[in-house]
């Protein structure tokens, strides 16, 4: 049985900022886990290396619930997303060891794969409805079966979803928070119409999904869904703020547009109440935010009793490593819905040289033992920390709302 003998936390940032833990047994056997958590990132290296990594050293390999189980209910203070995010890391991490000495991929570990591969969906962003058609038409070319389309919002000098100067989307641009203006009322004009021209456009045979970002209350978003109805939307994705899960009741109760939401969420308690009522259609958790392949599959189990499937968030500030997973994992679940997708800059893909691939709108984990992941030390080296946060929101009159 392979014993823990190190584990270490690796901070890069090829164009952003990653965590990294890489644990190693005794018999030479290495594996990696994410634990970035966008705009937070030291809490949980720092969380890793003080309080984890001693309690790690000794442990057996193998016993990756047992371990799970230590550092969840042996930590006092459960949940939250510092401590799942760190949990995760190690989850990771152990069953990419276990899949290396077995000699297997993690997904055939974990069941076999109940599909060909994971449907994933890009992102199309423009600052106008046509530049936005633009980007969805370049992703169905690429092979994409789904994409999602978020626009500038005439009015507003900036939206969520829409990079200032052309650049890949997906901030944590500045030493200080940077912030952005927000109009309900604006943006309820103008979402309609992206998804009205998109169907003109673009043809009904590609999913179309759209993402809120939490600034909506339960009864605008309501409207929102009613209004997007006739262009039949994948999904309308965190709606509004879910610390409430009843106010998803109040959305379903006005619109038959799939919900989803979750990729803030960090255990199966965050989820539980708008998973059993059938309140949303898909569950965002994602691996690294979320416990690690263990707990995923937790979630993944109850939601599947509800006819609940998974969606879950990947946007470049998760590491190749917990992509990969996430493709292990949905790979093998029954209740697998669909996967976001955003290329990682090829500073990145560097660093975390990586086996997963797409083709025909399908991401497949690949066939490496473990995980198929990896990180270059040497290069992850010369990319230093920089502290970068996520921007926050204001309404025109100041008012601090929800980014
Ligand atoms: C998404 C997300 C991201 C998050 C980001 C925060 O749907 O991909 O909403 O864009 O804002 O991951 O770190
Ligand atoms: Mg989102």
């Amino acid at each position: 049985m392979p014993k823990i003998v190190k584990a270490r936390v690796i901070v890069t940032s090829p164009r952003r900022n990653f965590v990294t833990l890489k644990i190693e047994c005794d018999d030479g056997t290495t594996g990696v886990g994410d634990a970035t958590l966008n705009g937070r990132e030291l809490a949980v290296a720092s969380y890793l290396a003080e309080h984890v990594v001693p309690c790690l050293i000794g442990r057996e390999a193998h016993q990756i619930e047992d371990i799970w189980q230590y550092l969840y209910k042996g930590a006092y203070w459960r949940r939250g997303p510092v401590t799942m995010t760190a949990i995760a890391a190690v989850d990771m991490a152990l069953w990419d060891i276990k899949g290396k000495i077995a000699g297997l991929p993690v997904y055939q570990l974990l069941g076999g794969a109940a599909r060909e591969g994971c449907m994933v969906y890009a992102h199309a962003n423009g600052t106008t409805i046509d530049d936005t058609i633009a980007a969805a038409k370049a992703a169905m070319d690429a092979g994409y079966l789904a994409v999602r389309l978020q626009c500038g919002v005439p009015g507003l000098p900036s939206t969520y979803g829409v990079a200032k100067h052309g650049e890949r989307y997906e901030p944590a641009d500045a030493d200080l928070p940077s912030e952005s203006v927000w109009s309900t009322s604006k943006y309820l004009r103008v979402v309609p119409e992206l998804f009205r021209v998109a169907r003109e456009e673009l043809g009904w045979d590609v999913h179309l999904l759209h993402d809120i970002h939490h600034r909506l209350t339960p009864i605008e978003a309501g409207r929102l869904g009613r209004d997007l109805e006739p262009y039949r939307p994948f999904w309308l994705e965190d709606a509004t703020p879910a610390e409430n899960q009843d106010a998803f009741r109040l959305i379903r109760q006005h619109t038959t547009a799939p919900l989803a939401v979750g990729e803030i969420f960090n255990s199966i308690w965050d989820c539980k109440t708008l998973i059993e009522n059938q309140w949303i259609d898909y569950i965002r958790a994602t691996v690294v935010h979320a416990g690690g392949i263990t707990h995923m599959r937790r979630i993944a189990a109850l939601a599947d009793l509800y006819q609940v499937r998974t969606g879950s968030h990947g946007a470049t500030d998760l590491s190749p490593i917990c992509m990969a997973a996430a493709l292990h994992f949905g790979l093998s679940i029954p209740n697998f819905g669909i996967q976001e997708h955003m290329p990682h800059t090829e500073e990145t893909d560097r660093v975390f040289p990586h086996a997963y691939s797409f083709a025909n709108g399908l991401m497949h984990p690949g066939d490496k033992p473990g995980l198929g992941v990896d990180i270059d030390e040497e290069l992850a080296g010369t990319h230093a920390y920089k502290r970068a946060f996520l921007p926050v929101n204001r309404l025109e009159d100041g008012t601090l709302w929800s980014w």
